[in-house]
């Protein structure tokens, strides 16, 4: 049966229903997946095992059903499973990196980066089986050449890729959210049209079955929260 369809000023709507829960279902369900998101972490270890592409391509699909300005969804997830790309992303990463590391971080930045035990060495970009890089689209290139300028692309990137973790999680996979920085090199290695930028690299897999993680406290419920 087809949705019924309402024109409002020329525009298609369609009903919308979604599913509620009484108030003790909501305090059970809230808690169930607050326990369940806590349990994520980022992860810069991974298994070297594969991963079927279906649950890559799910786990896209669920980020790209994030909100975005004008729904213009301005984004890209390029996937890179080929090692040879790998290996150049990574050989690229780290030249970045490197020198990063070495000169363009302040002495504050490094310190505080020590809990973490990061460095220029990136072995993730080659071990683990996909990387997912996120490109954000400033504005839409038309196969004519036009051109149209997309709303609030950090805020949806960013929503969209909050998404892919959260999703990348409920399959039971893990992820880092890596920024090397500057990122061009990914717009040249992938070849991506003028109207894109890197915005994330998202390596996923399996964690390696001896993954340590540094042991974090989250901020508490008065620290991060305002009641009015
Ligand atoms: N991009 C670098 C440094 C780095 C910066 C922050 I802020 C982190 O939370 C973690 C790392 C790197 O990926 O090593």
């Amino acid at each position: 049966m087809s949705e019924p369809i309402k024109m409002i000023d020329g525009f298609p709507f369609e009903p919308y229903s979604h599913d509620t829960y009484t108030e003790e279902e909501m305090l059970f369900r809230s808690k169930v997946f607050y326990d369940w998101m806590n349990k994520r972490r980022t992860v810069r270890e991974f298994a070297n095992k594969a991963i079927p592409k279906e649950v890559i391509e799910n786990i896209i699909l669920t980020a790209s059903t994030a909100p975005s300005g004008a729904h213009k969804q301005p984004w890209t997830f390029c996937v890179v499973q080929d090692p040879e790309i790998k290996a150049k992303i990574r050989v690229a990463a780290e030249k970045e990196e490197f020198e990063s590391y070495s000169n363009r971080m302040s002495k504050e930045w490094l310190e505080d980066l020590k809990p973490f035990q990061t460095d220029w060495k990136k072995p993730f970009l080659e071990t683990a089986p996909y990387l997912i890089i996120v490109f954000k689209k400033a504005f839409d290139l038309f196969p004519d050449g036009g051109k149209k300028t997309n709303y609030y692309v950090n805020e949806s990137v960013g929503l969209a890729c909050g998404f892919l973790l959260a999703a990348i999680h409920h399959a039971g996979l893990v992820a880092l959210t890596h920024t090397p920085s500057p990122m061009n090199f990914l717009m040249r290695i992938l070849q991506r049209p003028e109207n894109e930028r890197p915005f994330l690299l998202i390596p996923v897999g399996y964690a390696h079955p001896e993954t340590y993680v540094p042991k974090l406290q989250r901020k508490s419920m008065a620290s991060v929260a305002e009641f009015y």
